[in-house]
């Protein structure tokens, strides 16, 4: 497979030997392929996930929730190995019929309450907890802007750039060029922000940074990619002292470790159950 040899079938057809970091998982049909329950722990916020950006976004929710003093927000964690296909079992399709993580089941109510999204899930938590977003309208309003912006605008990121530049078999330069030209207007956008907002909506600490982080903040800490340098991440000054203030707090450097399989052993925290499960 080059990029001068192809040219698109008639009616396109799934090969699913086409190769690349993600063949074994991605298909073109959703649904479950087998059949598996998934496990429930003790507390009533049970998360089906893994450390990848958009799991940390409700594990570091989660963990600053309970460092708010929000007792209600503990949760078992428990690891959903997406390349192992676990998204794809019946009981994690039933919380994400779009069999991608993270996905969350709140078991506190009458009934169970399944949210799957990753934004949609940092704002059931703001709402039912009331912290983390703003109760002014025109505060309220900017955070979820942001907010919807990080979920339209890291895909371009994620599966755009960071696809081309670090996982596709082939280093194709039209691909390449075009989402480092994105990701890097996405950051100057977040930059000339910055400039003016200690945090995204201003003096408070929100949902919107706790969504933009992981993704943004990891990109110029050069931890997703290890494209710092290509980007030239030291340029986006207000970005990068954003990014170093939110990986100071002690709630960010808990939730980043749980349902973490990779790198440092010592950071990893395959399930969490108890706060003791985090050193
Ligand atoms: N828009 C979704 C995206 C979730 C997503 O892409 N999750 C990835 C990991 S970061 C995943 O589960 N991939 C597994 C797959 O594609 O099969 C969200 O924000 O929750």
């Amino acid at each position: 497979m080059t990029e001068k040899e192809y040219t698109p079938a008639k009616v396109w057809k799934w090969d699913s030997e086409n190769g690349g970091k993600f063949a074994s998982i991605n298909r073109p049909t959703a649904g479950a392929t087998h059949d598996k329950e998934l496990p429930v722990g003790k507390h009533p916020l049970q998360l089906y996930s893994m450390a990848t950006p958009n799991g940390v976004k409700v594990t570091v929710m989660l963990e600053e929730l309970l460092a708010a003093g929000y007792g209600g927000a503990e949760y078992d964690a428990w690891l959903i190995q997406i390349m192992e296909g676990d998204q794809f079992g019946s009981g994690f399709v039933d919380i994400n019929p779009n069999s991608k993580i993270p996905a969350l089941m709140d078991h506190s109510g009458d009934k169970p309450q399944r949210v799957f999204e990753s934004g949609a899930i940092l704002l059931y938590l703001a709402e039912k907890f009331g912290a983390f977003l703003p109760t002014d309208l025109a505060a309220r309003t900017e955070c979820l802007s942001w907010l919807f912006w990080q979920m339209g605008s890291a895909p371009y990121l994620g599966g755009g750039f960071g696809h081309f530049y670090a996982y596709a078999p082939v280093k194709i330069e039209y691909c390449i060029e075009r989402f480092t030209m994105e990701t890097k207007r996405q950051l100057d956008v977040l930059d000339r922000h910055l400039a003016d907002n200690k945090f995204i909506v201003g003096a408070e600490y929100t949902i919107a940074d706790i969504a933009i982080w992981p993704w943004y903040g990891a990109l110029v800490l050069n931890r997703v990619y290890a494209a710092a340098e290509f980007l030239d991440a030291e340029s986006y000054k207000n970005v990068m002292r954003w990014a170093k203030e939110i990986d100071a707090r002690p709630a960010v450097k808990r939730g980043v470790r749980v349902n973490r399989t990779w790198g440092d052993e010592e950071k990893q925290v395959p399930e969490r159950h108890d706060a003791s499960d985090i050193s």
